[in-house]
């Protein structure tokens, strides 16, 4: 390889980034890095967000809980940036549990997360319906209304639900007004107090002081490396300590032996509220400063920055696609790559890999190494298109446009390379992959000037090539 990886350190921060529409397999490699993590956090998005994982035959779908509950040594956290849907993190628990995992003692929330309550579901599909052909083409979690609350400072956090009277007069307030914006809809606003009077107590063992948290675990590795590992957590749970005294414990411990923290940011660039297609992009930072904003970290103690690339390029929902195929060729990346949402079951639009979204991610976020996932899907292509370039009538562009309408004319420059015409999943050194293949991932890597790290050649955990 050309490049080679720049930080092959087990301790410090790693970050998991998706670096085009979303959809790119973040939760694959989040929950291969977790085999050997201490902690996995989510900083932002809700429930919108969806990752599927498969471990020896068996499928895990996330959607609020960190895919790092597949791994059993590892603590889960929801840091403070994420927005919560209550009813939806049970379910989800639930689900996970009836699947085999145990996940007591080591999922915790912040007790800063924003609230999602189904009134603000209602609004997201209101709102939908009121911008008609416009729409956003949202999850309608709620998502969009949530952090709209929150930047109205309007919006009802975690540690809320622990005053019952109060928050149950401000949220009354907050439904009477958006009742004034969209109308009377149905819920009834009495019985959603009382629920959430029984939600707040099953939540309970679950709510962290999560800045306190992470920093104790930070500052811990900073000064101690030392080998071995002490699974305390479980004593503490059954001698009765506190939720976060057992979180503090366990991590103070696996310290000795590293930390190690993984970010698995939901959604991806082109979605980041402030960088992305804008409107048609999530409510939240999915770039960078996402991760320091949501879990109230230093950017310094980040050390490694993985952009997880799709061999190809999708979309769900609406907006521009510069090099959206809306032809066999997008049929058959859709096909082949079984791309359907996994929150909302609807059919993934399927376009090339582009360049210049891949190279704009990377100004913004800064990857250290790159996963590039699904290059199987690519197996039965003669030749395989790269968008390399953007025009508008007839002069190139220099940067990545602001401007949506510009973006919807651009005509798009492609590059040809020949396709390999073979199964590729049984790869596991990137030797084996054919030299058609490995000319690709070479193409990738030099056009971005950011080592490949690993290439996904399947949907299972294994099916993974990784390059130290
Ligand atoms: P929202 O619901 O307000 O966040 O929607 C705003 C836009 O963000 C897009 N979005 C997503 N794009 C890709 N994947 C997502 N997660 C699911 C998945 C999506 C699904 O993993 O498959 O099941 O449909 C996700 N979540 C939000 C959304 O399409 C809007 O364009
Ligand atoms: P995420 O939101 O980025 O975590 O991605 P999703 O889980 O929503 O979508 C990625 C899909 O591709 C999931 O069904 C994964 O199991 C699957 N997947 C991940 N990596 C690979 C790969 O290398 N090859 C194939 N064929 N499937 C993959
Ligand atoms: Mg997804």
């Amino acid at each position: 390889m050309p490049f080679s990886s720049s930080s092959a350190s087990t301790n410090g921060i790693t970050v998991v980034l998706g670096t085009q529409w979303g959809d790119e397999g973040k939760g694959k490699l989040s929950d291969i890095l977790c085999a050997t993590a201490d902690v996995c956090a989510r900083c932002q998005g809700g429930n919108n967000a969806g990752h599927t994982i498969v471990v020896n035959g068996a499928k895990y779908d996330f959607h609020l809980l960190p895919s790092g509950l597949v791994n059993p040594k590892c603590v889960a956290l929801v840091g403070s940036g994420v927005v919560v849907h209550l009813p939806s993190f049970f379910t989800e628990l639930e689900t996970l549990e009836k699947k085999g995992l145990d996940c007591v003692g080591r999922l915790f929330l912040s007790d800063r997360a924003q609230l999602v309550f189904d009134f603000h579901q209602i609004v997201d599909g209101l709102r939908e319906v009121e911008l008609g052909r416009g729409s956003i083409g949202t999850t309608k979690k709620g998502i969009g209304p949530a952090y709209s609350a929150k930047a109205a400072r309007s919006g009802l956090r975690v540690h809320h639900l622990y005053n019952h009277e109060s928050f149950a007069e401000k949220f009354r307030t907050v439904v009477e007004n958006k009742r004034k914006r969209y109308g009377n809809f149905e819920y009834d606003v009495e019985a959603e107090i009382q629920r959430y009077k029984k939600l707040a107590d099953r939540l309970k063992p679950y709510v962290v002081d999560s800045v306190s948290y992470l920093h104790a675990a930070i500052q811990q590795n900073q000064k101690i490396l030392v080998e071995g590992m002490t699974r305390l957590y479980l004593l503490s749970h059954n001698v009765g300590l506190s939720a976060a005294a057992a979180l503090f414990i366990f991590v103070y411990l696996q310290n000795f032996l590293y930390i190690c923290i993984t970010f698995p940011g939901a959604n991806a660039l082109m979605l980041d509220l402030d960088f992305g297609t804008y409107p048609y992009v999530t409510s939240s930072n999915t770039a960078i400063g996402g991760v320091c904003t949501g879990l109230g970290i230093p950017p310094q103690k980040i050390t490694k920055v993985i952009g997880v690339v799709k061999a190809y390029t999708t979309r769900v929902g609406g907006g521009p696609f510069p090099s959206e195929q809306l032809n066999e060729v997008g049929e058959l990346l859709q096909n082949a790559g079984a791309e359907i949402g996994v929150t909302t079951g609807r059919k993934r639009r399927c376009g090339w890999l582009d360049l210049v979204v891949l190279k704009y991610s990377n100004l913004i976020n800064g990857y250290t190494s790159l996963n590039i996932t699904k290059l199987d899907v690519l197996d039965t292509l003669p030749t395989i298109k790269i968008a390399t370039a953007y025009f508008l009538n007839g002069k190139p562009l220099a940067s990545f446009p602001a401007d949506l309408d510009t973006l919807e004319h651009v005509e798009v420059k492609y590059e040809e390379m020949p396709g390999w015409k073979c199964d590729i999943s049984a790869a596991r050194t990137f030797e084996e992959l054919p030299i058609q293949a490995q000319n690709y991932v070479r193409k990738i890597e030099e056009e971005i000037g950011v080592p490949v790290e690993w290439i996904g050649v399947g949907q299972s955990r294994d099916a993974m090539i990784h390059i130290p």
